[in-house]
C-alpha cells in the first residue's frame, strides 16, 4: 500500500533522473533471449567456476543453497531500451561464491555461459565488491524460468544482456573475450550511462 502510494506519486523528474539516456520506464518485465528455455533439473544442475578449461569449483542445487545470501533491489536496463524500477533480488553474492571456494580471482576477465548456448563477457571489479550476484529469487520468488531460474547471473549496473539467464558457470579468461552478443556487435562492457549498446559507442 505504502510503496504503490510512493511508485504512483514520484514525480516525471525524478524518474527521468533514474533513466539513463535513451531509455524509458516500464512496467511489465520483457523477455528477451537468444532461444527456447533450456531444461533443467535441480538434481542434475551444476555450477562449476573455471579458468580456462580447467574446472576449479563446482557446486550441486544442495550445495549452492548453503551459501550465504545476498538481496539487492534497485533499477534494471535493457539495451532494447527499457529500464524497470525497484526490482528486488536475492541470491549468492560472487564475493561469497570465491570465499567459499577459498580462490582469489585467477584473471581480470570472465566469461558467463549459460545453459543454453549463451555467453556474455564481464570484468571481474565488475562482479567483486558486491556488485553481482548469482540470483535465484526474484521478488521473494525463485526465478521463473522465462527470467532465468533456477541461477542467473545479475550485474545490476550493466545493461541486462550481460546478466546471463540458466547460468552454467564463470570461466575466467586471460583476455577480455567477446560473449554471444558482443560478437555480433553490442558493447564490450555495456554501461547504460555511457550509453555503451554498440561496439561504436
Ligand atoms: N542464457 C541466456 N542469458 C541471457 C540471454 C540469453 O539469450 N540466454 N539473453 C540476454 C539478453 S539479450 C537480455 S536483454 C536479458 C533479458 O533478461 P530477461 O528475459 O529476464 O528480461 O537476458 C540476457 N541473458
Ligand atoms: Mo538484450
Amino acid at each position: 500500500m505504502a510503496t504503490r502510494g510512493f511508485v504512483g506519486r514520484r514525480s516525471p523528474e525524478e524518474t527521468q533522473k533514474r533513466l539513463p539516456p535513451g531509455q524509458h520506464r516500464v512496467e511489465d518485465f520483457p523477455i528477451l533471449q537468444i532461444g527456447p528455455n533450456p531444461t533443467i533439473d535441480l538434481a542434475t544442475w551444476r555450477f562449476t567456476l573455471r579458468e580456462g578449461a580447467k574446472p576449479l569449483k563446482s557446486w550441486s542445487w544442495d550445495e549452492f543453497q548453503a551459501l550465504p545470501r545476498t538481496a539487492w533491489q534497485g533499477d534494471i536496463h535493457c539495451v532494447t531500451k527499457w529500464s524497470k524500477f525497484d526490482t528486488g533480488w536475492e541470491g549468492v553474492s560472487f564475493d561469497d561464491l570465491l570465499a567459499d571456494a577459498r580462490i582469489a580471482a585467477p584473471t581480470d576477465f570472465l566469461l558467463a555461459e549459460g545453459y543454453d548456448d549463451y555467453s556474455t563477457n564481464v570484468p571481474v571489479a565488475d562482479l567483486a565488491g558486491g556488485r553481482a550476484m548469482i540470483a535465484t529469487h526474484y521478488e521473494g520468488a525463485p526465478i521463473e524460468p522465462d527470467h532465468g531460474g533456477p541461477a542467473r547471473l545479475f550485474v545490476p549496473h550493466l545493461y541486462l544482456w550481460k546478466s546471463a539467464k540458466w547460468l552454467k558457470g564463470l570461466r575466467f579468461t586471460k583476455k577480455d573475450e567477446a560473449g554471444f552478443w558482443e560478437m555480433r556487435g553490442y558493447h564490450m562492457y555495456g554501461d547504460p550511462w555511457r550509453e555503451q549498446r554498440y561496439t561504436s559507442d
